[in-house]
């Protein structure tokens, strides 16, 4: 494994998802492993569950990583090529990435889309150039489409938590925010479940249609109560439309979930991909009952982390 930004970067899921569950078991039968291998952690936008699942992670394999918040602490980075630098802009993406090559093994990269010009976000352009001109092996932390350590994470707790014996049903319903909140997380969910064995339904009201790149195979309807019937789990998450391109279309709250709402399903376990804004995303009576598995899912991130980066120094570095 060369990089990991996408499902399409994993030959078989469910080997993935099988090795994470074993590291989980097991966290330092590798220890030795990254020995004298750095990993760079580089942040455009905050974060918290991925900075410190990807250190731990990183440490439990004998790693050593280094974190950059690079928006503030970074020079102003230029990503456009052939422009002159005379404005705010202070090292273009080329050096920057470049440098980092020089110093780490493999490199991890935080950024977020701009929400203002869909073509440039959909382009990954950052993690493109991250890719290039560092020339060495990159995990995305989230880019502009996508948030794959968060779905290895979702798949992860839905096979820990599934019923025995039949396909899970797993709705991905759209819930009310206050912002505009990137695609990238309902995205990389949908394609990572449409991926699985799972009956995968997805929720939202019109105008929130995500891109078909990513729910090609998925059910889709507008009615919250019928895609929520019989439901053994339930993905909440806030994102801006697509089609009107980062606009909030919506606040509606007869869209948050609560547990009144979980009436109608298999008794589901709810899930989301943290943080969460209490009682405008998701109602506190499911995040402080027994439906919720955030918590899980967020402990979950080690071991998606850790079973890439074994993946990763495995395939790319001999043994020290
Ligand atoms: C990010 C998102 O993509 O939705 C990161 C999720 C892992 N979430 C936010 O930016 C939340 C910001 C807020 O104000 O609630």
């Amino acid at each position: 494994m060369r990089q990991f930004t996408s499902v399409k970067d994993v030959a078989d899921i469910s080997a993935l998802v099988t090795e994470a569950l074993v590291l989980k078991r097991n966290p330092f039968a590798y220890k030795d492993l990254g020995r004298n291998k750095t990993l760079g952690l580089i942040f455009l936008n905050p974060s918290l569950r991925t900075r410190l699942s990807s250190q731990k992670a990183a440490a439990n394999l004998g790693m050593e990583a280094i974190v950059m918040n690079i928006d503030k602490e970074g020079w102003a980075l230029e990503t456009q090529d052939g422009v002159i630098m005379n404005g705010t802009t202070v090292e273009h993406i080329r050096e920057a990435a470049g440098v980092m090559g020089q110093y780490f093994d493999i490199l991890a990269i935080r950024s977020f889309p701009g929400l203002k010009d869909r073509d440039e976000d959909y382009s990954e352009d950052i993690l493109n150039k991250f890719i290039k001109f560092s020339g060495i092996p990159l995990i995305s932390l989230e880019s502009g489409t996508r948030h794959p350590l968060q779905s290895l994470a979702d798949l992860i707790t839905i096979t820990e938590n599934k019923p025995e014996g039949r396909r899970p049903k797993v709705v991905l319903t759209w819930a009310p925010h206050v912002k505009a909140l990137p695609q990238a997380v309902p995205n990389s969910f949908a394609e990572w479940m449409c991926a699985a064995e799972v009956d995968f339904v997805i929720t939202h009201p019109e105008g929130y249609e995500l891109d078909t790149q990513f729910t090609n195979g998925a059910t889709i309807t507008y009615n919250q109560e019928e895609a929520l019937a019989d439901a053994d789990f339930i993905y909440v998450k806030n994102w801006s439309s697509f089609q009107d391109y980062g606009k909030v279309l919506s606040t509606d709250q007869s869209w948050l979930l609560t547990q009144e709402r979980l009436g109608v399903t298999n008794n589901a376990k709810v899930m989301h991909c943290l943080p969460v804004r209490r009682g405008m995303e998701l109602s506190h009576d499911i995040l402080d009952g027994p439906n919720s598995l955030v918590i899980q899912e967020a402990g979950n991130r080690v071991w998606a982390a850790q079973a890439v980066l074994k993946r990763m120094l495995e395939t790319n570095f001999s043994p020290a």
